[in-house]
Order: structure tokens, then C-alpha cells, then sequence
């Protein structure tokens, strides 16, 4: 039985962790996009060519692509929407020619990943990131300054909001803006009043609108996909609930039944983000797992430990709130009746020892992923030996 191809991300030349140390943390796969290319625009061959070369030469090998951003124009599906679909498949045609066939991408409105806090403190010294309701009010009712805000708040959460803003700085006050708007760091992050005006949009589009949008997108695709060879793993929502009055559709097992059962088509599968969706009280992993896992051709494993509020902070890869043995376990069964092996990473890690006088893109340092990756390769041979010792 082969075993789960052992991965990594990286951000390209620019990353501060460089393929050798990738090979010295001993993960084989590559995953990796061109954030060098504005969201929407087609990926040319030649950057394609490039980054595998650079990737094979250091006798590693390009795994997945992500991701392909989907460009605001097709999440809103507004009147550009056609010509960046026409791009969105041309760029699939150009990763599959160049032998590139798992590709992810996410359909979270305006901003990807959010977090108030990149670098909260841990007992032993190690710094994590982290998601708090009150922070996220604080930006939400005083810095956005959004219509209505304060009612998408329980009581407490605002009471805390209005204490911290009080005692917060100016400077304390941008740090978190800057956080929450940041987005995949190496693609830049947008302003308050873009922010705005996209929430403005979505408002009409709704969470019925988004998954019609959504619905649309993939139907698009799926010939290109089926053409080529092609799976796209969407990226569930992180964190997994509607945030800033945006709408949300990949935040639960019955969305995600949903997506793959709209579209019922092979190539419409699942990046399935342990940590993405244990950050919500209302997702189990494991079960998820269950439902969706013949759709899943990608997965990103990580832990979070959430308090009774709801906020939550990355905790070590293999103790907090997501059952990573179970995962890992229902992860290796469906592994086993794969031609090809499913791949996952260390989805972020601490800034631990070294880290912590590096400066990495956030969640992707060198030795908390080292940390992560070992701990997950360890849990995933000590079952596969027990399944198969008892076969
Ligand atoms: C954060 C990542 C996300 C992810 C995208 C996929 O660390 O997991 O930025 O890459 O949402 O499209």
C-alpha cells in the first residue's frame, strides 16, 4: 500500500524556507502557485515551465498547484465574468500541458484566511495564529465601521469589542487591520474601502447568490477538467462562518455535499483543511471526512483548540480539537484505493526555535512544519502498520 505523498508549500525563489531545507524536512511533493501573476490573468507556459524546472531540479516534484485564484469577477459573476472564465481554462490547459492536474482554489469572497493575531504566545514560547470574535468586532465596528455590525455580535462580544477599543492604540489598531486585511501575504492585501464596497456587492448576491456563482464557476470548468485530466480541490472556508457580512458556502459537511453533488462530476473534488473546518463547533472532521472523501484529492492537515467563545488558535498538529488520528486513519483507507497517492502538508506551524528570528510568511515557517510534518508521518505509519498487521 503506498502511503500519503508527504508535501510541502512553497511560495517560489522568494521564500524564505528554500527547497533544501523542504528536502531536509523530508516532504517529496511541491505545492506551489504563481503569486507573481495578477488574480485573473492567464498562466503562460513559460512561468508554468519555470517554476516546475526550479521544483524538479532540486529532485523534488510539483504536486499541486495552489492556488488558481478565482477571480472576484466570477464569484460575483458580474460583466467581466465570461472573459475570466475564458482565462480561468486557458490556465488550467497551460498547468495540464505542462503536467499539472491538482489544482486548488477557494470561493471565500474578498478575503482568503483571516486571522486577528499572527503571532499570539504560547506556554512554551512558540507563537501562533490566532482568531478572536472580539478583535474581529473591534475592526469590524470601529475600523470598517460597517452598517449593522454590531448586531452580527453576541452581547458579550461587544462589550469586549467597546473595553478594547478604548484601550487600544493607533498603532494597535492598524496592526490588526493590516492582519485582517492581508490575504495570501506574497499577493498583496486590500484597503477598508475596497472592503467596503465588496461587501456592499455580496450583500445582494447572498449565501443562495454565492452558491449559484459557485455552481456556475465549476460547471464552467469541468470540461476543460475532464479534458485534461484536471481535479480542482476547493479550499473550505477559514474560518468556517460567515464573517464581516460576507457570505460563506464551503463552511460545513452539508455544503460541502452540496458543492460536489450540484456538480457531480469527478473533477470536482475537495482540499480537505483539518483546521479550516475544526475551527467551527458545528464540523466534525472526521465525519466530513466520511461523507466527502472519494471527492477528496488534497488535504491540509493542522489542529486548532477553540474556547467556549468560539475563538480558537492553531495548537499543535496532533493535540487540540480535530481528531488528527481519525482523520488520519479514514484518510489512509481511502488512500489505499488510489492509483495515485493523495497528497497532504503540514498546513502551517509554529514559529518555534530558529523561527522565531525569521521572518516567514505567516503559518509557513520552516521548523514548526518540520515539527507538524514529522509528528503526521510518524501517526501515519504507526496505522498503516496496525492496519496492515491486522489484514
Ligand atoms: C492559508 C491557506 C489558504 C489557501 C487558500 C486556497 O494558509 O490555507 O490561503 O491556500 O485559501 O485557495
Amino acid at each position: 500500500m503506498s502511503s500519503l505523498l508527504q508535501s510541502w508549500r512553497w511560495y517560489g525563489s522568494n521564500d524564505p524556507v528554500s527547497l533544501q531545507d523542504v528536502k531536509q524536512a523530508g516532504a517529496t511533493g511541491i505545492v506551489s502557485a504563481l503569486h507573481h501573476i495578477p488574480h485573473g490573468e492567464v498562466w503562460p507556459l513559460a512561468d508554468i515551465q519555470q517554476r516546475k524546472s526550479e521544483i524538479e531540479a532540486a529532485g523534488l516534484t510539483w504536486a499541486v498547484v495552489e492556488s488558481v485564484p478565482v477571480h472576484e469577477a466570477i464569484k460575483t459573476r458580474n460583466a467581466d465574468c465570461e472573459k475570466y472564465l475564458d482565462n480561468y481554462r486557458q490556465s488550467l490547459r497551460n498547468l495540464a500541458a505542462c503536467g499539472l492536474t491538482t489544482v486548488c482554489y477557494n470561493f471565500m469572497p474578498v478575503l482568503d484566511w483571516t486571522r486577528t493575531n499572527i503571532a499570539l504566545e504560547l506556554w512554551n514560547g512558540a507563537k501562533a495564529l490566532y482568531f478572536n470574535w472580539a478583535d474581529l468586532a473591534v475592526f469590524d465596528m470601529f475600523i470598517l465601521k460597517r452598517e449593522g455590525a454590531e448586531r452580527d455580535y453576541a452581547e458579550e462580544v461587544v462589550a469586549k469589542a467597546k473595553e478594547r477599543y478604548a484601550a487600544f492604540s493607533a498603532e494597535d489598531l492598524k496592526a490588526l487591520s493590516d492582519i485582517i486585511l492581508m490575504g495570501v501575504p506574497t499577493e498583496g492585501s486590500i484597503t477598508v474601502e475596497q472592503l467596503l464596497a465588496s461587501i456592499e456587492i455580496y450583500k445582494s448576491i447572498g449565501h443562495e447568490g454565492l452558491r449559484q456563482n459557485l455552481t456556475y464557476f465549476l460547471s464552467s470548468i469541468m470540461d476543460v477538467c475532464e479534458e485534461t485530466g484536471i481535479n480542482m480541490t476547493i479550499h473550505p472556508d477559514d474560518p468556517p462562518y460567515a464573517i464581516l457580512g460576507l457570505p460563506r458556502v464551503a463552511s460545513s459537511k452539508e455544503d460541502l455535499l452540496y458543492i460536489i453533488e450540484q456538480v457531480d462530476r469527478a473533477p470536482n473534488g475537495i482540499c480537505f483543511c483539518t483546521g479550516s473546518l475544526g475551527a467551527g463547533s458545528h464540523n466534525n472532521p472526521v465525519d466530513i471526512l466520511k461523507a466527502v472523501g472519494h471527492r477528496v484529492y488534497f488535504a491540509h492537515l493542522r489542529n486548532v483548540l477553540k474556547d467556549a467563545e468560539g475563538n480558537f488558535y492553531e495548537s499543535d498538529h496532533l493535540t487540540g480539537d480535530v481528531d488528527m488520528y481519525g482523520v488520519m486513519k479514514e484518510l489512509i483507507a481511502i488512500n489505499s484505493k488510489r492509483e495515485q497517492p493523495i497528497p497532504f502538508r503540514p498546513d502551517h506551524g509554529h514559529q518555534m526555535l530558529d523561527d522565531l528570528q525569521k521572518v516567514t510568511n505567516p503559518g509557513y515557517s520552516a521548523i514548526g512544519r518540520l515539527r507538524g510534518l514529522a509528528e503526521l508521518r510518524g501517526l501515519e505509519m504507526g496505522i498503516a502498520r496496525s492496519v496492515a498487521s491486522k489484514d
